[in-house]
């Protein structure tokens, strides 16, 4: 047998139609592609090749045409909200610290767009960049070149501002606006990237710099029949330079395409909002920056507030969740161990009081994690329920800043950061 030839030089329409596939396979995963008579396991297995040469996150199901969310929503882990999709408390249940990327919350305005990485730019911009006019040329970092810089991985949650809201309407009666979110709109994981602060100083940051503005690279998003224009927000630039990631891994693999595949911003211990998904482009401004996110949205307004509402939210507030289905059931006279975990964007958790008779008597949880900031604390507290009935679970916590779960969190006209304690239903048997 003969050495095998050279191979030929690929013709360039060859290479043409393999960069065309990928996108026409990646068009198919977002639904947006026709494939009669094709099979989804054949599509799959393609999918699958291209993602081995590119780095693309594994392929889950084909999301349905209509479906603003590329992953499975099973309905055991989901309950799903519109564009959104809240982890359902139960499906945490031993699933140790950081929420599984399959069972993460998520909230979207519009619908996940389908990156693809080698595609991707992120440009930098504005009058607080050095030399750069406010119309002037813009630094670009594409995925190789932000991959190149020195990675950092970070612990934290990435929590909705609205986490909680449908008890203002249901513990105390208030009428609020927006999606009525139980307690899942929260999730731990472990994020690894770059940080904004190595980016800003490369991009050449002018000592004028005050705010910088990611900006997702998401449809506009519509509100009333006015378009507001792409999701962005503006961010002190103190903030920008603490603790703020590029982040390009969700615990341990390329980000899902619903939590901002290629890049996201990640803000730890502030509002969900602030951590930008699909991130396209950072303005860097030396005068303050405004957008619908930190003025209309964001801010508390209502009575017992400013008239012009409060400053832009920052910092989450504090909650506790028990790991249970709501109105689960307890057989009577049997040792039972409650799970649940609690979190603060104020520091870690210091304690837990756990109540199971409707807030009568209180005694503390044992917690599994040390306190840390930016994260939850998992706790456990045994229980022998002793007569048949309805009753409620109550969890209370306080963190490392002394603040404590209260009983009622003050109303605001959109159902932000609400914190009280809240009254979980259960019956015993
Ligand atoms: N580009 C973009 N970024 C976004 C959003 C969005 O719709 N578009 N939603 C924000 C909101 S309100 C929240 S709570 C978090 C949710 O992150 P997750 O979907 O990864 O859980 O993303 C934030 N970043
Ligand atoms: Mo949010």
């Amino acid at each position: 047998m003969s050495a095998p030839a050279v191979p030929p030089s690929r013709p360039t329409s060859r290479l043409d139609e393999t960069a065309y596939d990928r996108r026409r396979l990646r068009q198919w995963l977002a639904g947006e592609a026709r494939a009669d008579g094709v099979s989804r396991r054949r599509l799959l297995t393609l999918l699958a090749a291209t993602a081995a040469t590119t780095a693309l996150p594994a392929p889950g199901r084909a999301r349905a045409a209509d479906s603003p969310i590329v992953k499975p929503l099973p309905p055991e882990w989901f309950i799903q909200r519109g564009t959104n999709a809240e982890t359902r408390w139960e499906a945490l249940r031993g699933t140790g610290h950081h929420t599984p990327n399959e069972r993460f919350f998520v909230r979207n305005h519009t619908t996940t767009p389908v990156l693809d990485a080698a595609d991707w730019r992120l440009r930098l911009w504005g009058d607080g960049l050095r030399g750069t006019p406010a119309e002037g040329s813009p630094v670009e970092f594409d995925y190789d070149d932000l991959r190149a810089l020195p990675a950092v991985t970070r612990t934290a949650f990435v929590e909705c501002a609205g986490n909680g809201r449908s008890f203002y309407a249901t513990q105390q009666g208030e009428t609020v606006t927006g999606t009525a979110w139980t307690l899942g709109a929260v999730g731990v994981a472990r994020w690894r990237g770059v940080r904004l602060a190595d980016v800003l100083r490369r991009a050449g940051l002018s000592p004028y710099a005050v705010d910088v503005q990611p900006r997702g690279l998401d449809a506009e998003y519509v509100s009333g029949g006015e378009s507001l224009g792409r999701v962005r927000r503006p961010l002190p630039l103190a903030k920008a330079l603490d603790d703020v990631l590029l982040a390009y891994e969700m615990n341990g693999e390329p980000l899902p395409y619903d939590h901002g595949y290629p890049v996201r911003v990640l803000v730890p211990s502030w509002v969900g909002i602030s951590s930008i998904k699909w991130v396209g482009d950072i303005e860097v401004s030396a005068q303050p920056l405004f957008s619908p996110w930190n003025t209309t949205f964001y801010r508390l307004f209502g009575p017992g507030h400013p008239q012009e509402g409060s400053a832009p939210l920052s910092r989450q507030t504090i909650k506790s969740a028990f790991e249970l289905a709501n109105g689960a059931s307890f057989a009577v006279g049997e040792g039972h161990v409650l799970h649940g975990r609690s979190w603060s964007g104020a520091g870690g958790i210091a304690r837990v009081d756990v109540s199971t008779d409707g807030g009568t008597s209180w005694r503390p949880a044992r917690l599994h994690d040390r306190p840390r900031a930016d994260t939850w604390s998992r706790w456990s507290v045994t229980w022998t329920p002793e007569t048949r009935g309805a009753t409620h679970l109550l969890a209370r916590a306080t963190d490392t800043a002394e603040r404590r779960q209260p009983d009622v969190a003050v109303p605001n006209t959109q159902g932000y950061l609400f914190d009280a304690v809240v009254r979980h239903p259960v019956t015993v048997s």
